[in-house]
């Protein structure tokens, strides 16, 4: 609890260009939180070096995060907005949290096993202790909920069993944190392999749609999506092409797969494919406008990130010294 409010957490890191996986999985959920929690959204940039990062790059995507988030509606003043290498508490707990997790446990996180063998030239200790640093993010903030896509239920749910068995030692540190994962578009998948998560560092830049894609390029990603040899647009076992694309469209409008497959009854792939290229063009429409009003205004995303890392740093910095004091860490003041 921070002032009688619960707390929400989460992160994106600034890896690629963002997708409409983490706009559906995640963002556009964020700020639902906003009246009723305490909200701390972070740039993950110190989790984006566990694979290879063209510096540069990197640092235009901070900003380019920074201003995502805001696009897509939180606003600085209702939420705390920074970028995680501004605050090193996070840094200082992971450290901490490292020595109370396990080598077997983490052996276990799909996400290391598919990002080693995806980067099999540079199994970094970095990239082994991905979900430690991740559970400090949300540690610091005595964190209740965490809005994430279904791939991250796993980092949570490690993140708990940290949290308890230093609970269990350390009674009282932690407050246990809930993931929250959206009924719709908890996992959209690639346009291209339909059984595989659209992922924003694909090097199949077909398979993703990302928010910044103007009209034509997503329209056009969508006509050439995968499907079947099927022709009757309907949700069923076997059909990943179409279900993915039922559940992007289902997301975006709201309507059950139950009311689509009656929308295009009689019609066949082509016109299903248009109509779901469309909603997504018209969503993302207002949000390419805000980016780009944002982006236009570095100062200004200066002062956002400066503002969210001393508010940020406030409350990180009493869960840290409560936690170096229970381990036994001499102070001095
Ligand atoms: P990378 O390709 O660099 O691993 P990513 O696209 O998986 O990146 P992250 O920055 O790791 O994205 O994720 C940010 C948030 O977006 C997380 O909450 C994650 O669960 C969510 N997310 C990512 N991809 C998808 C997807 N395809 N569907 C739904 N949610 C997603
Ligand atoms: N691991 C997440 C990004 C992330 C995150 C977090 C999400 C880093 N720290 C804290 C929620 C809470 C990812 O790879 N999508």
């Amino acid at each position: 609890m921070i002032q009688d409010k619960k707390v929400s957490f989460s992160g994106v890191q600034p890896s690629g260009n963002l997708s409409i996986g983490n706009y559906l999985g995640a963002i556009r959920n964020f700020s639902a939180f906003s009246e009723q929690y305490k909200c701390f959204y972070c740039v993950v940039d110190a989790h984006a070096i566990t694979v290879r990062q063209v510096p540069a790059d990197l640092r235009r995507r901070t900003y380019e995060t920074l201003s995502l988030y805001m696009a897509c509606g939180l606003d600085p003043e209702k939420n705390t907005l920074y970028v995680q290498s501004h605050v090193p508490a996070h840094a200082e707990l992971a450290w901490a949290l490292n020595c109370f997790t396990m080598f077997g446990e983490l052996s276990r996180m799909t996400q290391f096993k598919d990002k080693s063998a995806k980067h099999s030239d540079n199994i970094n200790a970095g990239l082994f202790t991905y979900p430690v640093l991740m559970a400090a993010d949300i540690l610091l903030y005595q964190t209740d909920v965490v809005p994430v896509g279904i791939d991250q239920k796993q980092h949570v749910e490690l993140c708990r069993d940290i949290a308890t068995r230093f609970n269990n030692v350390f009674p009282d540190t932690f407050t246990i944190p809930e993931p929250i994962i959206p009924k719709t578009g908890m996992k959209i998948m690639s346009l291209v392999e339909p059984t595989k998560k659209m992922s924003k560092s694909d090097e199949n830049t077909n398979a993703v749609v990302y928010i910044l894609d103007d009209r034509d390029t997503i329209i056009r990603k969508f006509k050439r999506a995968v499907t079947d040899s099927d022709t009757c647009v309907r949700y069923a076992e076997g059909k990943d092409g179409i279900n993915n694309l039922m559940n992007i469209y289902a997301t975006f409008t709201g309507k059950t797969h139950e009311e689509i497959e009656r929308e295009f009854d009689g019609k066949g792939y082509g016109e299903f494919k248009l109509a779901v290229g469309e909603v997504c063009a018209d969503a993302m429409q207002p949000v390419q406008q805000k980016f780009a009003a944002y982006m236009s205004d570095k100062a200004y995303l200066e002062s956002v990130m400066k503002k969210g890392a001393e508010e940020a740093s406030y409350y990180a910095r009493k869960t840290l010294s409560k936690v170096h004091k229970k381990l036994g860490f001499v102070s001095l003041r």
